[in-house]
């Protein structure tokens, strides 16, 4: 992610990672305070063995681009809610990439960061069966804790 403040937001798909048993690490790397540790960071993922990248980053948001730019890995942005465009901003500079340069855009905000580890463990699982079953599993769960009918809303 692109900064402490971002963290509110990507902890929600930290959490998923933690209930598939996805092993994962989280770290700050700005695109426009830290280049230098996003050079490091990106070109150097797939050696060190990262298999995904999920980047999160708000207002002029170049984090997940940049990081696609230096790494053949596979490269999933979020857009962080911004204070004063909603993240929208962050949508627009995430998603509109120019062909060649690939980066999957989530939703803005916590659904963004849930999907976005959603679907990192879902191309993991391509590869790992115990990630596949957790998957199938957090479904089942999923669809097991939709109520038919309405709770009685609250007066
Ligand atoms: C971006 O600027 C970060 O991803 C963050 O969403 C936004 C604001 O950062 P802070 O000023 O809160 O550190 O680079």
């Amino acid at each position: 992610m692109g900064s402490q403040s971002d963290w509110p937001t990507m902890k929600h798909g930290a959490d998923v990672l933690d209930a598939l048993g996805v092993p994962f690490e989280a770290r700050i790397v700005s695109a426009h305070r830290t280049p230098q540790r996003l050079y490091e960071y990106a070109s150097g993922a797939r050696d060190r063995g990262i298999k995904v990248i999920v980047a999160g980053a708000g207002g002029a948001a170049h984090l997940p681009g940049m990081a696609a730019a230096m790494t053949p890995l596979p490269v999933f942005g979020v857009p962080i809610e911004s204070h004063s465009l909603k993240g929208m901003d962050s949508l627009l500079s995430i998603v509109q990439m120019p062909g060649g340069i690939p980066v999957g855009t989530l939703a803005i905000g916590k659904p963004g960061a849930i999907n976005a580890a959603l679907l990192a463990a879902a191309v993991l699982a391509l590869s790992d069966a115990g990630i596949a079953r957790a998957l199938d599993a957090w479904r089942e769960r999923q669809t097991g804790a939709v109520a038919e009918v309405p709770a009685e809303a609250a007066p």
